[in-house]
């Protein structure tokens, strides 16, 4: 076995961290090493945590960590943080918020950052997902900003999604228009000894029960979550928020909703690794050469379409492709 791989797998966390680091820098060795690892996967149950910046998804996390290492549970911890060059402080911010298990070999947090590349976070996420797992981590926490595409694509990868929501932000409407309604498998509404929390949670549970119920049977639990720094309510509150994620997680392997769960990740794979062979070349060759800026105005000059454009970069690049 390659000696990266065969590291990883004995939870090496030198090499596990050096490869996450070429996965987020896109190195061309990362992707062969993922596809050695790639056998070794697939045995983690992965959580997804979204919602709004500040929603304190970094101090359930840690709550969470908490609780799942009381279980003897191994952790691994994913922070993605799609909007990295403008808040550059909030990964520093997820380790200190972390720190306390810095000392804890059962637990390994890293955080994921898009450096100004065009797209494949999802991919990046999903394939430091994939190193976790073979690092042989028992439950894996991705915690992603949730509010457009991108991140409900990062969330594809979890098994079990939860949506963190905070009285008094409009969140029930941004959760609708975000589409993560769909998405939720449990909901935690943080920060519910602020006014305007049982509110929420009523608008909440009415929108639930109004929309048709979910294709596979699960009624999405809503957890309040008090403030994290009243340790009496709140180790209560995220002991009850660990016992849903396990109700869901049963319900999932009980079920046999896991092997449709497990094919949405499989899917996302698919259209991440299909997307690194073909949309980003293709991307790249356009903006190195010139030529997007240039298609751009002809189209806008109505001196051609979209559609003619697009088959013309398509038969371009495969015939490159046939003459390598
Ligand atoms: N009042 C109050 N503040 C909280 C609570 N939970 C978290 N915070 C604070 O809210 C801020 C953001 O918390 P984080 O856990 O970093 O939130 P986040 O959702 O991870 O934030 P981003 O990753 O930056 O989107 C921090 O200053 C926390 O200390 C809470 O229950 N009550
Ligand atoms: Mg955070």
């Amino acid at each position: 076995m390659d000696t990266t791989i065969k590291k990883i797998c004995a939870g090496d966390i030198r090499t596990a961290s050096r490869l996450i680091r070429d996965i987020e820098d896109k190195l061309p060795d990362a992707k062969a090493k993922i596809k050695k690892l790639y056998a070794h996967t697939g045995k983690s149950f992965i959580i997804g945590i979204t919602g709004a910046p500040g929603a304190g998804k970094s101090t359930l996390t840690d709550a969470l960590i908490s609780e799942f290492r009381k279980l003897n549970k191994t952790v691994g911890v994913l922070a993605v943080d799609p909007t990295s060059p403008f808040t550059g402080g909030a990964i520093l911010g997820d380790r200190i918020r972390m720190q306390r298990h810095a000392e804890d070999a059962g637990v390994f947090v890293r955080s994921l950052a898009t450096r100004g590349a065009l797209g494949g976070l999802s991919q990046a996420a999903g394939n430091s997902i994939h190193v976790m797992e073979a690092m042989g981590k028992d439950i894996i926490i991705v915690e992603t900003v949730g509010i457009g595409q991108q991140e409900i694509d990062i969330i594809n990868h979890a098994h079990t999604v939860l949506v963190v929501l905070v009285p008094g932000m409009g969140d029930e409407i941004q959760t609708m228009k975000a589409g993560l309604m769909e998405i939720a498998d449990v909901f935690v509404i943080n920060k519910a000894d602020r006014a305007g929390a049982r509110q929420l949670q009523t608008e909440l549970s009415s929108m639930l029960n109004l929309s048709p119920k979910t294709a596979d049977g699960w009624k999405p639990p809503i957890v309040m979550v008090g403030n994290a720094f009243d340790p009496a309510t709140f180790d209560e509150n995220t002991a009850e928020l660990a016992k849903k994620i396990e109700e869901h997680h049963l319900y999932l392997q009980q079920s046999g909703m896991l092997t449709e769960r497990m094919h949405r990740k499989a899917m996302t794979e698919i259209k991440d690794a299909l997307s690194a062979c073909l949309m980003e070349p293709v991307m790249h060759s356009l903006v190195t050469d010139g030529d997007l800026e240039k298609i751009a105005e002809k189209i806008r000059n109505r001196k051609s379409d979209p559609y003619t454009a697009a088959e013309e970069i398509t038969e371009k690049f495969f015939r490159k492709q046939a003459g390598k």
